[in-house]
C-alpha cells in the first residue's frame, strides 16, 4: 500500500472516531439524537472495515472495541481508594426537617444551599480515568472493595472511553449509577421471552444482571445506560473536587463527556427541598427510569468537608425516599407452606397486582398470630406493599370493603402435605407437622439443606430435581442421593446428560467433605455451622457424637442446653440412625478440618494482594486459606493494602508495592504467616 492512501485511511480512522463519538455523545448524554440509527450503523461499518484493513490503526478505545474482552471466569475484588460511602435515609418531612437543622447549627449559618437531585434506582459504580482513558470500573460492593467489571462497562456507549477534553486531571474517579431504561428493559424481556428464556423482574434487576454476565458481548446487547453523580481527582486527600461544589462538579462532568440527570438543582433552604421532592414524585410516573426518591447534597465543598461523616455516610448528605408502593388486590386463599423443621407458614395468594415494580401473586403471613393481630380473611381486599427488593408484605385488609361476613381462617389440623396432625406448642406462634421426615416437603426442604452450599456442597441438586426425587420415590433419606446413577437422573425432567454426570461427581465430591459440614447438613434442629464445627472440633469423630451425653454436650462453646437437647434426640431417634449408617456404608469418609476456632479471625482486618505463581499451593487455595483467617484477598495495591505476596514471575503489583512501601512476603513468608495464625 502506498504512503498516501495509508495516510487518508488514518485521518479517515480518525474523523469516524471523532463522529461516532459525537453521535453517541448527542444520544446518551445530551438526549439529542443528531443522525437516524442507520446513519450511525453505517459510520459504524465503514470503520470496522478500515480497521480491518488496516490493523495497524485499531486502538483499543476505537467505538468498535467496546466489546473487546473475552469471557471471564469470574470478576476480580478490587479496592476502593476512597470508600464508596452510602447515604442516611428519610422517610418523612420531619427528618428531613432534622437534617436541614442539623446543618444550619453546625456550620452556622441561616439557610443552607443544597443540591437536589433524583435518586436513580440502579447500581452505584467507580469509573476510574488516568491520562483521560477509562482504565477502570468497579461495583461499589461493600463500599470498600467492590468488583472489577471493566470489560462490561466498556460496552456501555453512554460512558465515555475517553474524556471529551484536553485539560482534564490527568487522575479522575467519576461515580454514578448505571441503570436500564423501563423501554429498554420491557423490550429485553419480550426478547427473552421470545427465546423462552428466564426475564427480570424490573430494571434494577436486569441492570444488576446484565452487569454481572461472564461474558461482555451479552452486556454489550443490553440497554444499560449511567448517571454521574460525584467525582474524586485526588484520592490522597479525598477531595471531591470538580470545582468549588456540587452543582460545578456536575456541569464539569458533563463537559467531561458524563451524562448527569437534567433534574438536578439548586436548592435554597429546607422548603425548597422538599418543594423538589413533591416535584420530582408528580413527575416519577412520566419518567423512562426507576427512582425511589431524591438525593439532598449539601453543595459547597467547604462545607461538606466541616460537617464530615459518621460511620460510612456523609452528614452532608441525605436520601429522601418514596414511601413504599402499596396497591389493593383480593386475598384468593391462604396456603400453608412446609418448611424443613415442619414448621407451618400460612402464604396469602393474591389476585396478582403490579407493585414496587413487579407481579406480586404471594405474601408470607408468618403464622396464625400474624392473621389475626391484622385480621385478614380469605375474599378480602387487601393493601399489599413492597419496598425495594423487600418480601411483599400484606398490611392490612380494607374491612369496610367485606361484603358478607367472612370466617376468620383457622389453621389446618392435618399437615397439607402428609397429612400427619399438626402441632401447636404452648406460648408459641409457630405450629408444626409432626410427620418429620415420613412428610414429603419435610424431606425435601431437608435434602435440599444437605445439598446447600454450605452444607455438603452438591453443586445441581436444586429444587425442581429434588422435588422429582421424591415424587418419584427415587430419594427418601440423604443416603439414597448416593445411590443414584448417571441413568436414572439423566431419565428426569431438565436433565440432559452432561448435566445427570456432573451431577453424579458432585454427589461423589460430597462423600468427602469435613465431618463439621455433614453434622450441619443433617439439619439437627438449631445446629448451625458455628456449632456443627464446634462439635466436629471437639468430638472428630461422629460415633463419638453420637454418644454423647446431654452433661458433656453443654460443656461445649457454642452448644447450649437446648441445642444440646436436639442433639442428643436427633440421635435417639432410630431412623436417624440408620440414615447415618447408611451414609456411612455408601463410602462417606468425614473429617476433621484441621481450622481455628470459628469465629477466631486472626488476620481479620488485613489485606492482603497475591501475585506471581506459588511452587506449593494455587492462588486460589492461598487466597481460601487466608480468608479463612478472616484476611481479605484483593486484585489490586493500594496504600491499604497489609502484604503483597509474591511468588516467581510477579507482575506489576510488586512494583506497585515497592512504590507505595507496603511490605512484601514470599512463599515462605506466606506459610509463617498462616502456621502462625492458627492454619
Ligand atoms: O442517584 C443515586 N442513586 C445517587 C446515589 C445520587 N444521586 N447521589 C449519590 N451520592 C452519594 C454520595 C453523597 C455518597 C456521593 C448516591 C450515592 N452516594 C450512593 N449510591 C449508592 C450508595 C451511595
Amino acid at each position: 500500500m502506498n504512503r498516501s492512501s495509508a495516510e487518508s485511511a488514518e485521518q479517515r480512522v480518525r474523523e469516524l472516531r471523532e463522529e461516532i463519538a459525537e453521535h453517541n455523545h448527542r444520544y446518551y448524554v445530551l438526549n439529542d439524537p443528531s443522525v437516524p440509527d442507520a446513519e450511525y450503523d453505517r459510520l459504524m461499518r465503514e470503520l470496522e472495515s478500515l480497521e480491518r484493513s488496516h490493523p495497524e490503526l485499531v486502538d483499543p478505545d476505537s467505538p468498535t472495541q467496546r466489546v473487546g474482552a473475552r469471557a471471564a471466569e469470574g470478576f476480580e475484588t478490587v479496592e476502593h481508594e476512597v470508600p464508596m460511602l452510602s447515604l442516611a435515609n428519610a422517610f418523612d418531612d420531619d427528618e428531613v426537617r432534622e437534617f436541614d437543622r442539623r446543618i444550619r447549627e453546625t456550620l452556622d449559618i441561616e439557610t443552607v444551599v443544597y443540591t437536589a437531585e433524583p435518586k436513580l434506582d440502579g447500581l452505584a459504580i467507580s469509573l476510574r480515568y488516568k491520562s483521560g482513558r477509562l482504565v477502570r470500573a468497579a461495583t461499589r460492593g461493600d463500599g470498600r472493595a467492590g468488583e472489577d467489571v471493566t470489560a462490561n462497562v466498556r460496552t456501555i456507549r453512554a460512558i465515555p472511553l475517553r474524556l471529551r477534553v484536553e485539560d482534564a486531571p490527568d487522575t479522575l474517579e467519576v461515580r454514578g449509577e448505571i441503570y436500564m431504561t423501563r423501554s429498554g428493559f420491557a423490550e429485553l424481556n419480550r426478547g427473552l421471552e421470545g427465546e423462552g428464556g428466564k426475564t427480570f423482574v424490573n430494571p434494577r434487576n436486569a441492570a444488576a444482571g446484565s452487569l454481572r454476565q461472564l461474558d461482555p458481548t451479552i452486556t454489550a446487547g443490553r440497554p444499560l445506560r449511567f448517571f454521574a453523580y460525584s467525582a474524586i481527582v485526588d484520592a490522597e486527600s479525598a477531595v471531591a473536587g470538580l470545582g468549588d461544589g456540587q452543582q460545578a462538579a456536575l456541569a464539569r462532568l458533563a463537559e467531561l463527556g458524563f451524562p448527569v440527570s437534567s433534574m438536578a438543582r439548586r436548592a435554597r433552604g429546607l422548603e425548597a427541598l422538599l418543594a423538589f421532592y413533591r416535584e420530582v414524585q408528580e413527575a416519577r410516573a412520566d419518567l423512562d427510569f426507576d427512582i425511589d426518591g431524591v438525593v439532598y447534597k449539601v453543595d459547597d465543598f467547604d462545607q461538606q468537608r466541616e460537617l464530615g461523616y459518621v460511620s460510612r455516610s456523609p452528614r452532608w448528605a441525605l436520601a429522601h425516599k418514596f414511601p413504599a408502593e402499596e396497591e389493593v388486590t383480593r386475598l384468593e386463599r391462604i396456603d400453608v407452606q412446609v418448611g424443613r423443621t415442619g414448621k407451618l407458614t400460612p402464604v396469602a395468594r393474591l389476585e396478582p397486582v403490579f407493585v414496587g415494580g413487579v407481579t406480586v401473586t404471594n405474601a408470607t403471613l408468618h403464622n396464625l398470630d400474624e392473621i389475626r393481630r391484622k385480621d385478614v380473611r380469605v375474599g378480602d381486599y387487601v393493601i399489599v406493599r413492597r419496598a425495594g427488593d423487600v418480601i411483599p408484605e400484606v398490611v392490612r385488609p380494607i374491612v369496610e370493603k367485606r361484603t358478607e361476613s367472612l370466617p376468620e381462617w383457622e389453621l389446618p389440623t392435618h399437615c397439607p402435605v402428609c397429612g400427619s396432625h399438626v402441632e401447636l406448642v404452648e406460648g408459641q406462634a409457630d405450629a408444626r407437622c409432626s410427620g418429620g421426615l415420613v412428610c414429603p416437603a419435610q424431606r425435601k426442604r431437608a435434602l435440599e439443606h444437605f445439598a446447600a452450599r454450605n452444607a455438603m456442597d452438591i453443586d445441581g441438586l436444586g429444587t425442581r430435581i429434588i422435588d422429582q426425587l421424591v415424587d418419584n420415590e427415587r430419594v427418601g433419606d440423604p443416603a439414597d442421593l448416593y445411590r443414584l446413577d448417571a441413568e436414572t437422573l439423566a431419565g428426569l425432567e431438565r436433565m440432559g446428560e452432561k448435566s445427570a454426570a456432573n451431577l453424579v461427581s458432585a454427589i461423589d465430591a460430597s462423600r468427602r467433605v469435613s465431618l463439621a459440614r455433614l453434622l450441619f447438613a443433617l439439619g439437627i434442629r438449631e445446629v448451625g455451622e458455628v456449632s456443627a464445627g464446634a462439635l466436629a472440633r471437639h468430638f472428630r469423630d461422629l460415633d463419638a457424637l453420637m454418644d454423647a451425653d446431654v452433661e458433656s454436650l453443654e460443656a461445649i462453646r457454642d452448644v447450649g442446653p437446648v441445642v444440646a437437647r436436639h442433639i442428643r434426640e436427633f440421635f435417639d431417634e432410630e431412623r436417624n440412625r440408620e440414615v447415618i449408617a447408611s451414609l456411612l456404608e455408601n463410602g462417606g469418609e468425614w473429617h476433621v478440618e484441621q481450622a481455628p476456632e470459628a469465629g477466631e479471625q486472626p488476620l481479620k482486618g488485613n489485606t492482603y494482594v497475591l501475585t506471581g505463581s506459588l511452587e506449593n499451593l494455587t492462588r486460589s487455595e492461598a487466597k481460601a486459606r487466608l480468608e479463612r483467617l478472616g484476611a481479605r484477598v484483593t486484585g489490586s495495591v493500594s496504600k491499604n493494602t497489609t502484604a503483597v505476596i509474591a511468588g516467581s514471575d510477579p507482575g506489576s503489583k510488586l512494583d506497585k508495592a515497592e512504590a507505595l512501601g507496603v511490605d512484601v512476603l514470599d512463599e515462605a513468608g506466606l506459610e509463617a504467616l498462616l502456621s502462625s495464625s492458627g492454619d
